[in-house]
């Protein structure tokens, strides 16, 4: 009987996991690790090299151990949010140790800015990735092209979302003015503080499913979560009097299970979108302005045309009679300029660690060498 009391809170416990999106291809991939009697967890979300996940046990505050984080940093993994792992339960008390990352699913990144040319994780295996702007000061199409290029790049669905729709007339031609500048993607007017809208959310998620907010602080992210949730999970802040901008309220990438909505990770509101070098996301975001130069290309007078300025260009006269949309075409080439230059960027970093790695080789084999002497 015992036995079929474990079998069972078993179950139950996988349930609890399954909640939280586990699923079949993590279960295979964590065999080697659960023969080691580790337990599988999702970071619910991380700080000063804590990590609490989610486990068949309940919460548990992971450590990181100092060959693990060494291991990683070779690696140029850094274990995020919604990051599936395994943990090395304490025998007694409540904890453990992380030892692994299991490979993810989807993976939201952007550019990191600083000396080291280097993408940083804002959110591991989300199935939808919802770009949310304020219907207010913070309405900026330039920006959601830019962080759709990112959302298209994580391999989740995009979904735009247009917050704080009570604080206009009509939303209907902001929605528009996103649809044309985003083809395939879903863009939805809502308003959180009223609850108008809020299905359209719901659609992309649910049981098993993770969704990501990413916007600029004060665009609504908590507000949408606690809308969502139906309760107060995260605090929020009223935006700047003078400036309409958002106070940072939110400084924790934290994952929260909403029952029958699957995972949500709110984040903080990200100041700087800086691309990667990574061109799939550009050529999605702008898939029609792409095709529409090529096939305009074909009736440029030169057959090498740049379409900078060369007599008889299809390009230029498409822009000029508006058949091509001047502001998209341009930050296209802006968004391309950019990641050209975080690629060059990544090309450069490689070129100095490779330098470095054959100047250590042979400082080595100096060494090797003056010891060899040094018996004789
Ligand atoms: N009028 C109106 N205000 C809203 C709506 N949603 C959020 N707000 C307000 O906008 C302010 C900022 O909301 P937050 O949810 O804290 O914004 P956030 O995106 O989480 O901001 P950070 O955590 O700083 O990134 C708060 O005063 C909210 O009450 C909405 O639909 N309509
Ligand atoms: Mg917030
Ligand atoms: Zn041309």
């Amino acid at each position: 009987m015992r036995y079929r009391g474990i079998t069972y809170m078993h179950i139950l416990n996988k349930e609890l996991l399954i909640s939280y999106g586990w699923n079949r291809g993590f279960e295979l991939d964590f065999i080697p690790f659960a023969e080691k009697g580790w337990i599988p967890g999702r970071i619910l979300a991380h700080s000063r090299g804590n990590i609490l996940a989610a486990t068949e046990r309940g919460e548990l505050w992971c450590s990181v151990p100092g060959s693990f984080a060494q291991r990683m940093e070779a690696q140029e993994l850094r274990y995020c949010t919604g990051d599936w792992i395994a943990i090395e339960p304490y025998p007694h008390g409540a904890g453990g140790r992380i030892w692994e990352i299991l490979p993810r699913t989807t993976e939201l990144k952007r550019h990191s800015a600083g000396e080291k040319s280097t993408s940083q994780a804002l959110a591991v295996n989300i199935d939808t990735v919802f770009i949310v702007m304020g219907l207010d000061s913070n309405f900026n199409p330039a920006r959601s092209e830019r962080m759709l290029v990112l959302a298209w790049n994580s391999g989740a669905q995009p979904v735009v979302i247009l917050n704080k729709a009570d604080l206009v007339d009509d939303p209907q031609p902001f929605v528009e003015r996103i649809e044309a500048s985003s083809p395939g993607v879903p863009v939805a007017a809502v308003s959180a503080a009223t609850g108008a809208g809020m299905e359209v959310v719901q659609e992309y998620l649910g049981p098993g499913h993770t969704g990501v907010f990413m916007g600029s602080s004060g665009v609504g992210k908590s507000t949408l979560l606690n809308s969502l949730a139906g309760t107060i999970l995260r605090k929020t802040q009223t935006v700047r009097e003078s400036d309409g901008r958002g106070r940072h309220t939110t400084s924790l990438r934290e994952l929260f299970l909403v029952p029958g909505l699957g995972c949500i990770i709110d984040s903080p509101g990200i100041r700087e979108v800086g691309l990667l070098s990574d061109a799939d996301g550009l050529n999605s975001a702008f898939h029609d302005v792409i095709e529409e130069v090529e096939a305009l290309a074909a009736e440029c007078k030169f057959s090498d045309c740049a379409h900078a300025g060369e007599p008889g260009c299809a390009v230029a006269k498409a822009l000029g009679d508006g058949t091509l949309s001047q502001e998209r075409y341009q930050n296209y080439l802006k968004l391309k300029r950019e990641m050209e230059y975080a690629a060059s960027r990544e090309y450069e970093r490689l070129g100095r660690e490779r330098e470095k790695k054959w100047k250590d080789i042979a400082k080595f084999s100096r060494q090797f060498k003056k010891g060899k002497q040094d018996l004789h």
